[in-house]
């Protein structure tokens, strides 16, 4: 907030009251003590930077959580305006003159002044620069948004692999992605070493580099030619478990672990756990150190998002996650059948290669023309196919099918053709504007058809570009839990749905899911990873997973179903 103070003001033209909050902000960050305990002790203005004024609005904000003041500011300007202050070539200051003498509000209208070439008219402006705020625009209009979290971690794994292979083996990626966030701000890289300089070299001698944002000793920031930032900080080896520990965050984790190393007469920061004396208690040790002597379970990256896991870690209970490795097939699977890249065998053949005991191909139901979705005959032939692909082959294969739950919740094939299939998943890719009440009914109808087994990709969102439908997802997790209906992970990289909260709810309601991937084509069945992921964060054991049922069981709890609906 004192940050944000700071360019606020810097937006009004006030450098003198900038400089200050900007010199209280870095005063605030560098404690290392709970900022309560400073504030009780009557402590505040022996922070750097921070004077009588100042005191008083950060007691206002640890007290009410906000500042008034803050609000009042933010109201004083347009909204549009923080957009212009993302473009490189802007900032608060030149904001603040585009917007008093051009009236420029948003990123809208700082493009056509740009291409009207009224920017150059002013003074202190030309041609450059007037250039260089369209080519800053682009990128924020094509990077100022978060990447999705495959994007990321091809970005960065590429980056870690090429420091490492230059000699420096003690090298993570670090942050949201790490933590497998389903989008992410910016790539974070971390190395241990004692060579800083020299690991700093090849950082920014990568090929993708295109500029360097800022070099330091220990942090250096790179936008790459995509226009992705990627920073990476470097640490003494025997500091490398600890600085892992701190820029995996989140924040927010962070923040409470401190505060509870703190309690325990102890300081906690990037360079370790250091005891009163000073004397670095986890040094040259991995990171699970650290949770050990603050008395936690060790907890992998997934579940640092403050929702409760440092509690659980503290009683013992944390979740044993689901792994990659306990998820026995993938059962949704396009074909070339209907809008998949890959043939049958060559799809199955490529699910036996990652490991699967079984796998089930899912194409889609007529309705779905522009997936060119298959008629009844068409799918009972396919059925025939794949259990004779299946012997061939000693390998199981089930054989579904995606069906479409209709406008009014019927499923799109007659029950005679849906009882032919080893499982059925139902999903949503129609009229998604529906109410909240309508939406809910058709799927709940869906679920009730007991010829139902997985609701596939729940509330059909797509990040970045759709919203999720309204549905009453408390209301369908009941019904799908008595119908025995699982719902899905899509690990498709734009869907990952349901995401990792609504994960923690199936579970809590006793709900099973499915972690799949929606493969079109070979290369996607490894989005498996994804699914985990976001499981993961969703707190799910391998107990809440239908896929990680041996096959005889799978078998026993998809046919049970059609059973005891006859
Ligand atoms: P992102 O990039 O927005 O997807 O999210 P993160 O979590 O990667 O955040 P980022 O890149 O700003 O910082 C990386 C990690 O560094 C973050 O997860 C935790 C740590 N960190 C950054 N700033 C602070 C801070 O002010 N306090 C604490 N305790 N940790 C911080
Ligand atoms: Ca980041
Ligand atoms: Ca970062
Ligand atoms: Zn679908």
């Amino acid at each position: 907030m004192l940050h944000e103070f700071a360019d606020l003001m810097e937006l009004q033209g006030d450098v003198f009251k900038q400089n200050a909050y900007r010199r209280a902000a870095r005063g605030v960050e560098a404690l290392e003590e709970d900022i309560r305990q400073v504030i009780e002790e009557g402590r505040l203005e022996q922070i750097p930077g921070v004077g009588k004024g100042i005191a008083l609005r950060i007691r206002e904000m640890v007290e009410t959580g906000g500042s008034k003041e803050l609000e009042k500011l933010r109201l004083s300007f347009p909204p549009g305006l923080s957009e212009v202050m993302m473009v490189p070539e802007v900032g608060p200051r030149t904001a603040a003159r585009l917007y008093r003498e051009l009236g420029v509000t948003n990123l809208e209208q700082l493009k056509r002044a740009a291409m009207e070439h009224r920017i150059r008219e002013l003074p202190g402006f030309g041609e450059r620069s007037e250039e260089n705020i369209l080519k800053g625009i682009d990128l924020v209009e094509r990077h100022g948004r978060r990447m999705l979290l495959s994007d990321a971690l091809a970005k960065g794994e590429a980056l870690a692999e090429h420091v490492r292979s230059s000699g420096f083996p003690l090298v993570s990626v670090a942050g949201s992605m790490r933590r497998m966030r389903e989008t992410v701000g910016d790539v974070d890289i971390l190395v241990g070493t004692d060579r800083p300089d020299e690991a700093m070299k090849v950082f920014v001698s990568y090929p993708h580099v295109e500029s360097t944002i800022v070099r330091g000793g220990r942090k250096t920031s790179v936008r790459l030619a995509d226009g992705t930032q990627a920073d990476m900080r470097v640490v003494p080896e025997a500091s490398y478990g600890a600085a892992l520990q701190y820029f995996t965050g989140s924040k927010e984790h962070n923040i409470k672990l401190r505060r509870l190393a703190i309690r325990k007469g102890l300081r906690l920061n990037e360079y370790g756990l250091f005891d009163a004396s000073g004397n670095n208690l986890v040094a040259g040790k991995p990171e699970e150190e650290i949770y050990r002597l603050l008395g936690l379970q060790p907890m992998p990256p997934e579940l640092r998002e403050d929702r409760g896991e440092i509690e659980a870690a503290a009683e013992g209970r944390l979740p044993v996650l689901v792994e990659q490795g306990d998820i026995r097939g993938d059962l949704h699977i396009h074909t070339v059948m209907s809008d998949g890249h890959g043939t049958m065998r060559e799809m199955v053949m490529a699910a036996m290669k990652r490991g699967y005991e079984y796998v089930g191909l899912t194409d889609h139901s007529a309705s779905l023309h522009v997936a060119h979705g298959l008629d009844d005959d068409e799918l009972l032939a396919s059925i025939e196919q794949a259990h004779r692909l299946g012997d061939e082959l000693g390998f199981p294969i089930l054989r579904g099918a995606e069906v479409d739950i209709l406008e009014d919740g019927t499923l799109d094939y007659p029950k005679e053709v849906l009882d032919q299939l080893d499982y059925v998943i139902g999903s949503v890719h129609t009229r998604f504007k529906m109410g909240v009440d309508e939406m809910t009914e058709r799927v709940v109808r869906a679920i009730r058809s007991g010829r139902m087994n997985i609701l596939g990709h729940p509330t059909g969102r797509l990040l970045g570009r759709r919203e999720a439908y309204s549905i009453d997802l408390d209301t369908v997790m009941d019904e799908a839990r008595e119908n025995r209906v699982a719902l899905e992970v899509n690990g498709f990289p734009d869907r990952l749905d349901l995401n990792d909260v609504n994960c923690r709810k199936a579970k809590e309601k006793g709900v099973m899911v499915v972690l799949n991937t929606d493969a079109h084509r070979e290369a996607n069945l490894s989005n498996m990873r994804l699914a985990v992921g976001t499981a993961r964060r969703g707190w799910l054991e391998p107990e809440n997973v239908l896929n990680c049922l041996p096959y005889s069981q799978l078998k026993a709890v998809l046919s049970r179903k059609t059973d005891e609906s006859i």
